[in-house]
């Protein structure tokens, strides 16, 4: 660390972890959905779950909309519920997977009709975020194929590059397209945005305000994703990320409980880019599933693991770590990295919140508000919200 660099608590104080509307309603595999009690039935019942999740981390202050999951009559009455309760809305997802005429693709389509439908989904979504106030639309699609010789590759690009055109050309001049990518699913043997590569060509031939989206759980094994982060970070592209984290695949676990490790790699390249800090335009979105663990406590616990995190990273002896590079000294280098690494920053975030006037321990405060149990008795009736409806 420099002398003028901000005090590590300062940057944390001011990371804004947005939360998906989408981990508080049920959830589950292609094999099972598991119900719990007291899942919101409605958008607004999601944001005021959401709004627990800042209440007691005070780090993650908007709530991520998925349409048409979080269709509503009236986006500006949602919009003033969440301010009511201390929260924003914040990026928009759109949503192209789930309906039958986009079962060969969206955007990516080569049937016009089709990639009509797709672009004035994604149209409506601007609408909505006229309402909301949202800067980010963002864009995943489960576009691609499954066999070999199924359809024209390159056809594809062109068609989506033209469909993303006439999205982008709608953007408000605050506005910005987050292109998405992952390597598969559900299509197993090409996706159309596969990539960082990809989704970077794309939205460089967009123009400026097309940045792209790097979800954690979206690589193949063993892939280096902080090379990724500083690579986008370097370009100016790093829109955004979902962050989740993964043994096998798109696992969609809570952030930091698979590989802590890897989640302090990347922020330290955050931190290195400027992705951090009053000047930062990445958004630090979660994009998880709870199938098995209670919604509420595992949204707070993901929010603590991306504080932990991020301080960590903000304790790296910068000015050690380049006179041990300026030396070749592997060993010292490393040993730089580690030490912020292995550092216990609990004690100090737990300082932290009591200085800011949130629960030392916020897992604990808000098992002991007994919230769980008010919505479970209160949220009778209605449907239960859940990925997909
Ligand atoms: C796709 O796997 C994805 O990561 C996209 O962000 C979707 O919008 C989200 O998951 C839905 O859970
Ligand atoms: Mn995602």
């Amino acid at each position: 660390m420099t002398a003028t660099a901000p005090d590590p608590l300062t940057t944390l104080g001011d990371l804004e972890i947005e939360l998906p509307s989408w981990a508080f309603a049920n959830s589950g595999t292609r094999f099972k959905v598991f119900p719990q009690a007291g899942v919101p039935r409605d958008p607004y019942e999601k944001v005021a779950d959401a709004a627990q999740v800042h209440r007691h981390t005070g780090g993650a202050p908007t709530v991520a909309l998925h349409i048409p999951w979080d269709t509503v009559d009236d986006y500006a009455h949602l919009r003033r519920h969440a301010e009511d309760l201390g929260m924003r809305l914040g990026t928009v997802n759109s949503n192209t997977f789930q309906d039958e005429d986009f079962k060969f693709g969206s955007l990516a389509s080569r049937d016009p009709a089709v990639r009509r439908k797709a672009v004035d989904h994604h149209l409506h979504c601007l609408e909505v975020m006229a309402a909301t106030g949202s800067r980010d639309l963002k864009v995943w699609l489960a576009d691609g194929t499954n066999y070999p010789g199924q359809d024209d590759l390159r056809g594809r690009q062109e068609a989506l590059a033209e469909s993303l055109a006439e999205i982008y050309s709608q953007l408000g001049p605050d506005q910005r397209l987050v292109l998405e990518y992952k390597l598969f699913e559900p299509a197993f043997y090409h996706t159309d945005v596969p990539d960082w590569g990809t989704a970077y060509a794309h939205v460089v031939a967009l123009g400026e305000r097309a940045v792209v989206c790097l979800d954690t759980g979206h690589h193949a094994p063993g892939t280096n994703i902080e090379f990724i982060v500083m690579q986008l970070l370097r370009l100016g592209r790093l829109g955004a990320f979902d962050f989740n984290s993964r043994f096998y695949a798109d696992d969609d676990l809570i952030v930091g409980a698979a590989d802590p490790f890897q989640l302090f790699r990347i922020m330290v390249e955050v931190a290195r880019g400027g992705g951090l800090g009053p000047g930062s335009t990445v958004a630090f979105m979660l994009d998880q599933c709870h199938n098995i663990e209670a919604k509420i406590p595992g949204q707070i616990r993901s929010v603590l693991n991306v504080q932990e995190a991020v301080l960590k990273a903000l304790l790296v002896d910068e000015a050690a770590l380049a006179d041990a590079r300026a030396r070749n000294d592997v060993l010292a280098a490393n040993t730089v990295l580690m030490e912020a690494f292995w550092t216990d920053v609990r004690p100090r975030l737990t300082q932290w919140r009591a200085e800011h006037g949130l629960p030392e321990d916020p897992m604990a405060a808000f098992a002991a508000t007994g919230y769980l149990e008010q919505i479970a008795t209160e949220r009778v009736g209605g449907t239960q919200a859940g990925w997909g409806a």
